[in-house]
């Protein structure tokens, strides 16, 4: 009698994109999914270091200043460097960009692809414990591309994949292809694999939880404090107050957002005039995985986050994104205004 219990027929990350890849039919060369696996390598890496961190004291700050001006913990310089190692040897990569790096990274040899990444994002919450991640696109060079910065100041569009992975109490890869679906993965530590544990992932179309900092809201323009007055003392007959929820990682609150629907913002404020979050490795990828979600993500202006340009690689953003009704109630608080 076969035991049912026991999951045999398992989808793993690489039989996932072998899977996805034959669906490409003959133009699938092999690249994207060997790229995938310096990917998945330097998250199963990420994902040990952090888990050790306490344990071999790797927590606290390296003393060192990243080159765009926040202070830089030892993980941060080890999370990008196991990236930036493992995109380099992956011989699949052409140009690379990282929070980490004031420079665009541009590696020799044939690579056909540009990867921009924050290595590890929300690592200011490490040493309380929160989750932090990886957060990463992908873009497809032309075959002429020589490589350089400029190679990458593209619309989110033009993204063939993006995600990131939660160090959390597991390893959670989320991965969205270009006009796919957004599938979830856990990491196995026993066997080292990334299992398919959340296939398809949608959000509901409303939820009543809103993330945002409330620290700024002196800073909010009038469209944004109409807005979230709009929902924390709602005036229609028996509305409810929404609930709040902020973690200050964005991996963490966008991974909630899309486990349960909702919104999460970070808008641009009089502090932060451009926003706080980066367009190419922060706002570019979430905003990816948010719409093949069945959400939507918007700057602070309320343009489709996916159709703005960077002008510089580090250029930051505003943005609302999540659930789509809940999207949808933004613009229309901000259409009035
Ligand atoms: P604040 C973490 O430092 C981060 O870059 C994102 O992960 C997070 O969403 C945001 O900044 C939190 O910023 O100003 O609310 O602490």
């Amino acid at each position: 009698k076969v035991n049912s219990e026991i999951q045999t027929d398992i989808v793993t990350l690489t039989r996932y994109l072998t899977e996805t890849q034959h669906a490409l039919g003959s133009t699938a060369t092999g690249d994207f999914t060997l790229l995938c696996h310096a990917l998945q390598f330097s998250f199963k890496s990420i994902s040990y270091y952090i888990r050790r961190a306490t344990l071999i004291n790797l927590v606290g700050l390296a003393g060192s200043e990243n080159k765009t001006g926040d202070e830089q913990k030892k993980l941060d310089v080890i999370g990008n460097e196991i990236f930036v190692n493992s995109m380099r040897s992956s011989g699949k990569v052409k140009v690379l960009v990282s929070e980490e790096e004031e420079q665009a990274l541009v590696f020799q040899g044939s690579g056909k692809y540009a990867v921009v990444c924050d290595p590890i994002d929300g690592s200011s919450n490490l040493d309380a414990g929160v989750s932090v991640g990886t957060i990463f696109g992908i873009f497809k060079l032309d075959d002429h591309a020589e490589g350089k910065a400029d190679d990458v100041l593209l619309p989110g569009t033009e993204l063939v994949a993006a995600g990131f992975t939660m160090y959390g109490a597991s390893a959670n890869l989320v991965l969205t292809m270009k006009g796919g679906n957004v599938n979830g993965f856990t990491l196995d530590n026993a066997l080292g694999e990334f299992i398919l544990t959340h296939p398809n992932m949608r959000m509901p179309e409303t939820r009543s939880i809103y993330s945002v900092n409330e620290g700024n809201s002196l800073y909010w323009d009038e469209s944004c404090k109409k807005y979230f007055d709009s929902i924390k003392f709602p005036t229609e007959k028996g509305a409810k107050p929404y609930s709040s929820r902020y973690i200050g990682s964005m991996v963490a609150d966008a991974y909630r957002t899309l486990c349960y629907g909702g919104m999460f913002a970070y808008p641009a404020d009089k502090k932060s005039p451009k926003g706080k979050l980066r367009i190419l490795y922060e706002c570019a990828p979430m905003a990816m995985v948010m719409e093949n979600a069945g959400g939507q993500a918007v700057d602070s202006n309320m343009k489709r986050m996916l159709e703005v340009v960077p002008t510089h690689i580090h250029d930051r953003s505003g943005i609302f994104m999540g659930s789509y009704g809940e999207i949808e109630k933004v613009k229309a608080v901000f259409a009035k205004s």
